[in-house]
């Protein structure tokens, strides 16, 4: 596939820590194109739906109290050849312990309760998760003036 689309999302404590704009620039750099974005606090039934799939794990409720919390996210979509797979190696392991420290994670973060970022793991939970935090209204059309350098 040419290029896909990934769900990305800075959690409360990278707002908090005025990590935004460090973590916008790696995918930039790299080369990714910014589909949308925009910051808000997710309401409790939104963040549960996100993290449905840990609904029976201990750390559930604790999970969606801190996405919750009232400091906002940043939820973003990137497209790009092979984002989804390169934005997990960009925010890296989820326990920060284990996170390469190239990774956001493992350069930023030392809790695996405060790691900062989320971003998709495979192609159907990108879908899942651009098509519950975006309205197909939010997604931008465009073409970066880097796209064909990057892209080729
Ligand atoms: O996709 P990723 O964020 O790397 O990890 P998931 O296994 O999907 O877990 C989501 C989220 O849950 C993780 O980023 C932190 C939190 N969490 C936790 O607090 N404690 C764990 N033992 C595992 C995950
Ligand atoms: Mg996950």
């Amino acid at each position: 596939k040419a290029s896909e689309r990934s769900f990305v999302m800075i959690k409360p404590d990278g707002v908090s820590r005025q990590l935004v704009g460090k973590i916008i620039t790696r995918f930039e750099e790299r080369g990714y194109k910014l589909v949308a974005v925009k910051s808000l606090t997710p309401s409790p039934a939104l963040a549960k739906e996100h993290y449905i799939d840990l609904a029976s794990r201990p750390f559930y409720k604790g999970l969606v109290d801190y996405i919750t919390s009232g400091t906002p996210v940043v939820a973003m979509v990137w497209e790009g050849k092979d984002v989804i797979r390169q934005g997990r190696r960009i925010v890296g392991a989820t326990n920060p312990q284990e996170s390469d420290p190239g990774s956001v994670r493992g350069q930023y973060a030392v809790s695996v309760g405060r790691n900062l970022i989320h971003a998709s793991d495979s192609f159907d939970s990108a879908s899942k998760e651009i098509e519950l935090w975006f309205a197909e209204s939010e997604l931008a059309e465009y073409k970066p003036t880097t796209w064909d350098w990057v892209m080729a």
